[in-house]
């Protein structure tokens, strides 16, 4: 594909100048003392002959050259193409040179319309008066470009004549200017600060989730702690979406219209975020941008993840609770810790072991005296047997020892990454180690035969990918010759300019097919994970759990994802909400942070406080350092008691939770979101980050500091019920406060109007949980109709909507009408549930308005013989039908007259 595209840019490089720039850029571009840029004119357009409405081509002339961080590219293309009417594509790189850009085989892109890719020059015609702005029907998007010099380019809005980007240099501003260097890019575009709430460009801890103006953004994989703010972190996704709000003048009315944008490109950069403007300055690629019209969050979810890949789905057993801790001392710990549970009556499902298990460090092997491979393996029986499961560790290094034999294996594979002609040797904690090259095609049949063998001996459940930045201890000497250990623009890495080369594996260092480490850097873990998931479903069969600690684009087409070394603070428990959220607009929805804390030792108020919000978490698993206090659950008898409350209702929400990874998984919206998401008109949900949804429409509120017994939360319009005790409500008009108690037990859960949840029993394990009956929680209001849906299959199949028809996917309707209130349902694929004899037992109504007369009818469909409770609140009376043995699998109707 990069072949095609160059012979038809190089043809069309050949082609007439149409526009002469007939002024020069005066301003001076200063930066350090130099010239960064002058920016570029246009020489030339080229329409689609085909559909001259939908894709053009221009190439730009550079205005005059600068010196700062190296040469100009004197020529660029840029293509601007509608890849379906919600995605535009914007791609500018150099006429005559092939750049580096993120290779197909490690993102795929589909494309509904493959205009630049299937068509030949021929099809390009050069034109007297060539068409500068293209759409395509349906679309919202026009993108347009201005010949202006320097040039810019703008993507609007039709219906609301939003201008969304907006490339067009300010003449006085050069840092505003298209600038183009073999080692700098940089690009910028014009917001509208007043109107503009941007989410996104990770990974970063931040004390907010929507970003604040002047700040940059570095992306950059790196092993740094994310107990420190605004540094970057483990994984790089350039991509942020823009809630806007309408404006005064008319125009753009309507708040929450709401656009996606990705720069697909894998090298280092820092995004300049000033409020005003979005400025990009990048270390090497080309610009390639991908603009998605929304323009609900939701829309933007479902068409970012259609380009990047949706999200794997995730075990059913993943969603239950999981322990961890760095340093479990031997198999007699970790059978106490599991013993512990069960005496302490938490459910525990899944038991993890650290790199203490290994003998000396070394992947694929068990310390031979702590973890000996026999009692490890009675011990996996016993968990298996009273399912629960076990995930362990694996790091990229591979220890250098001539008696290793996964090493050797490796080295007679050649699959290493390499620098100055040999194994490049990293330190790592085995002591000295060669990495695996996943851009190697010969590493995944290493790497896969590597989990086979092990796993034949062990036979754990899931795998946790750390260390993979790739994290190095050692920072090795840059080579003298080459730029790329020592790049002209120093990205902001680690909040001091930092070398690229900290601590991981040399920029100069090679991947296979002469790679350099410069490019494909922030790949490594998306690369491990993509080995490591085909790795696992070779061996298996099932759908693999993998949870990696670095990530890129796609990544959560492979892998969950935590949020890396936090530590035991407050601070700490209230930014993993803006972390999780981030995760999940960055389509890896299985997240979650250390529960308690990683580092620093905890305390049993704030473990209990992190407990009861991290049972709320996509991925809820409690890890902690070597080096701090134990921290599991049934150590303090408040913060047991506590957890038991609270993973009882995780628990009893398992179907939903599974029901979301499932919407994640077909739509790409995360499992954890924003209250925009479901609000997106309600302006003062842009800044909630202390707060967030679980689907459309459960609210978790959590307490976040030491001492607070209340917890002042925000309610969108609509009626709310405690999930903890349904006959507390919260009614809100419109969004309002609302100070809610929150004594030390309890975190606030409410589940809001227009939903309709199935939940089943409490247990000690998902297994035991998904035996119980489902008891239906149906919301209703005078206002609207009630939705839900509950995916049903055995949780662990490779794909959700599998041929064999083995799920059953129900969708649930209600509503209040005049003289009754019902609930009905359609079913696809019934046969699977009913093959599980899974029933309904229970059905609650709620939100029927207390001055509503009830007289109460039994039901008037089949289901006469149920029991009818009515429980008052003071505002609301809600209904219980219990004894039901409603079949789920079934479709019906159950409608009382009131
Ligand atoms: O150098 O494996 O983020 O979760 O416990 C530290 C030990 C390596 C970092 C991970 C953390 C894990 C720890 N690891």
């Amino acid at each position: 594909m990069i072949e095609h595209n160059k012979a038809l840019l190089l043809q069309i490089f050949t082609f007439l100048i149409f526009f002469s720039s007939s002024s020069q850029a005066e301003s001076k571009v200063s930066e350090g003392g130099g010239v960064v840029g002058y920016g570029y004119t246009i020489s030339s357009v080229y329409n689609n002959a085909l559909s001259a409405q939908t894709s053009l081509i221009a190439t730009l002339k550079l205005i005059k050259p600068s010196t700062l961080y190296g040469p100009d590219v004197p020529h660029l293309t840029l293509s601007a193409s509608f890849e379906s009417k919600e995605r535009l594509r914007v791609r500018i790189t150099d006429s005559t040179h092939q750049r580096w850009e993120v290779p197909e085989e490690v993102i795929p892109r589909s494309s509904h319309y493959p205009l630049l890719r299937s068509l030949t020059t021929k099809t390009y015609n050069q034109k007297q008066q060539p068409n500068l702005s293209i759409t395509t029907p349906n679309s919202d998007l026009i993108f347009s470009l201005h010949n202006t010099t320097p040039f810019g380019f703008t993507i609007s809005r039709k219906s609301s004549k939003d201008v969304l980007f907006d490339t067009s240099p300010d003449p006085s501003n050069p840092s505003t200017f298209l600038v183009f260097k073999d080692q700098y890019l940089q690009l910028s575009s014009s917001l509208p600060s007043e109107r503009a709430s941007i989410y996104g460009f990770g990974e970063h801890t931040k004390s907010s989730f929507k970003l604040q103006p002047n700040q940059t953004l570095t992306l950059w994989n790196a092993d740094i702690g994310s107990s420190n703010l605004d540094l970057n972190l483990y994984g790089s996704h350039p991509f942020y979406m823009d809630v806007r709000k309408g404006s005064k003048d008319g125009s753009a009315k309507k708040d929450g219209s709401t656009h996606g944008v990705l720069l697909l490109n894998s090298n280092g950069m820092d995004v300049v975020y000033g409020g005003e403007r979005i400025t990009y300055k990048v270390i090497g690629g080309v610009i390639d941008l991908y603009f998605f019209a929304g323009s609900s969050p939701e829309l933007v979810m479902e068409q970012y993840t259609e380009l990047i890949g949706r999200p794997t789905p995730m075990p059913y057993w993943s969603f239950g609770f999981h322990q961890c801790r760095y340093g479990y001392k031997s198999v007699y710990d970790l059978e106490g810790v599991v013993a512990n549970y069960t005496k302490a009556h938490i459910p525990l499902e899944v038991i993890w072991t650290d790199i203490d298990y290994m003998d000396a460090y070394k992947d694929f092997t068990l310390d031979p005296v702590n973890f000996p491979l026999d009692k490890m393996k009675s011990f996996v029986d016993t968990l298996h047997q009273n399912g629960q499961k076990y995930v362990l560790i694996l790091d990229p290094g591979i220890n250098v020892n001539n008696t290793y034999e996964t090493y050797i294996r490796g080295l007679q594979a050649d699959i290493y990454i390499k620098r100055n002609g040999v194994n490049y040797l990293g330190q790592v904690w085995p002591g000295p180690v060669y990495f695996p090259d996943f851009l190697n095609p010969h590493s995944q049949e290493f790497w896969g035969n590597e989990i086979k063998l092990f796993r034949e001996q062990l036979p754990f459940d899931g795998l946790w990918l750390d260390m993979n930045e790739i994290s190095n201890f050692i920072t090795s000497p840059p080579n003298p010759s080459s730029t790329l250990d020592n790049p002209p623009y120093k990205i902001n890495n680690s909040g001091a300019l930092q070398p690229i080369n900290t601590k991981t594996v040399p920029a100069s260092s090679l991947h296979y097919g002469n790679i350099t480490e410069y490019d494909a850097h922030n790949l490594y873990g998306l690369l491990e994970c993509k080995a490591t998931n085909k790795a696992l479903k070779d061996v298996t069969g099932k759908r693999p759990f993998i949870l990696s600690r670095s990530t890129f684009v796609s990544s959560g087409k492979y892998a969950a994802h935590w949020t890396g070394d936090n530590a035991a603070t407050w601070n700490d428990l209230a930014y993993s909400i803006p972390s999780i959220l981030n995760s999940g607009i960055f389509g890896i929805p299985m997240v979650g942070a250390d529960i308690c804390g990683f580092s620093k030792n905890t305390t049993e108020e704030l473990c209990r406080r992190w407990i009861q919000l991290g049972a709320f978490y996509p991925f809820a698993r409690d890890h902690s350092d070597k080096s701090s206090t134990r921290q599991e659950l049934y150590l303090w008898d408040s913060v047991a008691s506590s957890a038991r409350k609270v993973l009882g209702l995780r628990y009893r929400l398992l179907p939903y939770f599974y029901t979301l990874m499932y919407e994640a998984q077909t739509k790409g919206i995360p499992i954890a979101r924003p209250l925009f998401f479901s609000f997106p008109e309600d302006v003062t949900t842009y800044d909630i980050d202390s707060q967030f949804l679980l689907g459309k429409g459960v609210l978790v509120s959590p307490v976040l500091e030491s001492g607070a017994v209340t917890v002042n939360a925000y309610f969108p319009a609509g009626n709310w019920f405690d999930l903890f005790n349904v006959s507390n409500s919260v009614s809100a008009e419109s969004g309002k406060y609302v100070t809610l108690d929150a004594p030390s037990d309890h975190i606030n859960v409410h589940v809001g109007e227009g939903n309709i949840l199935a939940m089943q029993g409490e247990a000690m394990t998902t297994d035991a949980a998904r035996k119980t009956a489902f008891h239906l929680v149906v919301v209703v209001s005078s206002r609207k109709s009630s939705y839900g849906q509950v995916y049903l299959d055995d949780g662990e199949a490779l794909d959700m909507l599998g041929e064999n028809e083995q799920w059953t996917l129900v969708s649930f309707y209600g509503a209040l009408q005049k003289k009754s209130v019902f609930v009905a349902s359609n079913v696809t694929n019934g046969r699977f549930a009913l093959d599980q004899k899974w029933i309904i037992d229970k059905v609650t109504f709620l939100g029927i308005p207390k001055d509503t007369e009830l007289n109460i009818e039994n039901g008037t469909s089949s289901m006469r013989k149920m029991v009818t409770h009515v429980t008052n609140s003071s505002e609301f009376v809600s209904i219980e039908v219990s004894k039901l043995s409603q079949p789920i699998g079934k479709a019906f109707k159950l409608e009382i007259q009131i």
